[in-house]
């Protein structure tokens, strides 16, 4: 590594009301983090039925849902239906237009984090899918005390099977105590960490120490070098990646376009429920018949 990033800025990212009594810690996407290129929001989210995320709908980006507790089970108005539990990763590409449902499922919390990456202007009418990857699947690999599970590009030897259209990369370490991580990272991109458990020293070594609930910020550079401090307490953080898009972001809500003009046009698909969201016309949630029945 020639030039290790440095952490440029931090943010403790606080409880908020999201959804329908769902509570996120958002980082990316509040006012004082809009956008960072090519990433539009990320929210470490905590919900237990009744609340959750009843019919919405997505346009011009990707949604990447990663479990840390519990389950979440979805539906959308194809008729897509699913449930990802602790450890599994949806990640979902909303292009010309999405209507679902993202609901807990089970008893007790279920905890996670949602991404959302932006596509670029020749993807963002592309149609939608889905990549769903399993726990047991999701490529994993250890070395002198470092763990990393591979949701997106590669690290430590070892590939993710997902296609992102947006090239990304995002990744889950786990470091035991004194332990130390020397990741590459392209020098183009940009990056940040997301803090989960434990504290961690980012970039340099004399750094003050980084607990849960933060996301760093990274400097441009080739790579990160993350430390371990504590003696008895194991780090786990993301390490998360893109390729700067570079073009403008028009945003209202969950319709993510590059011009004001687009974003009326989709207002205008979605509520004459044309181009991309025809099927939403007739289409309810089974969370949502089961909300209205009782
Ligand atoms: C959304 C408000 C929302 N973060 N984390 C407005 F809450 C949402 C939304 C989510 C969401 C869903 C899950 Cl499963 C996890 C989330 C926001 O669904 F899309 C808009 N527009
Ligand atoms: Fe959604």
């Amino acid at each position: 590594m020639e030039k290790p990033r440095q952490v440029v800025r931090k943010f403790l990212a606080r409880p908020q009301h999201e959804g329908v009594g769902a509570v996120v810690r958002r980082s990316i996407g509040r006012f004082e983090l809009r956008y960072f290129d090519p990433f539009l929001v990320l929210d470490e989210f905590s919900v237990s039925a009744p609340a959750g995320f009843p019919d919405h709908p997505h346009r011009g980006f990707e949604t990447v849902t990663y479990m840390l507790e519990g389950a979440v089970t979805h539906e959308d108005f194809e008729g897509h239906r699913g449930t990802i539990k602790a450890g599994d990763v949806q990640w979902m590409t909303a292009g010309r237009g999405i209507v679902h449902s993202e609901m807990p499922a089970g008893p007790g919390t279920s905890k996670g984090l949602q991404l959302w990456v932006n596509l670029s202007s020749g993807n963002k009418m592309v149609e939608p899918g889905y990549q769903e990857i399993q726990s047991k699947d999701i490529a994993c690999t250890s070395a002198d005390g470092v763990t990393v599970r591979v949701i997106a590009g590669h690290a430590m030897g070892v590939q993710s099977p997902v296609c992102t259209r947006t090239p990304t990369m995002y990744l889950d370490f786990t470091v035991r105590p004194r332990g130390v991580v020397r990741q590459p990272v392209l020098a183009s991109w940009n990056a940040f960490a997301y803090v989960l458990e434990g504290e961690g020293v980012f970039g340099a070594e004399r750094g003050a120490p980084v607990g849960a609930h933060h996301l760093l910020l990274l400097s441009q550079g080739d790579g990160l070098e993350v430390w371990n401090k504590s003696d008895d307490r194991p780090l786990r953080f993301l390490l998360i990646g893109g390729e700067p898009i570079g073009e403008p972001v028009a945003q209202l809500g969950p319709f993510v376009m590059n011009t004001e003009e687009e974003i009326d046009m989709t207002v205008n698909d979605f509520e004459r429920y044309a181009n991309g969201f025809e099927k939403a016309r007739h289409w309810k949630s089974q969370a949502m018949v089961a909300l209205v029945v009782e």
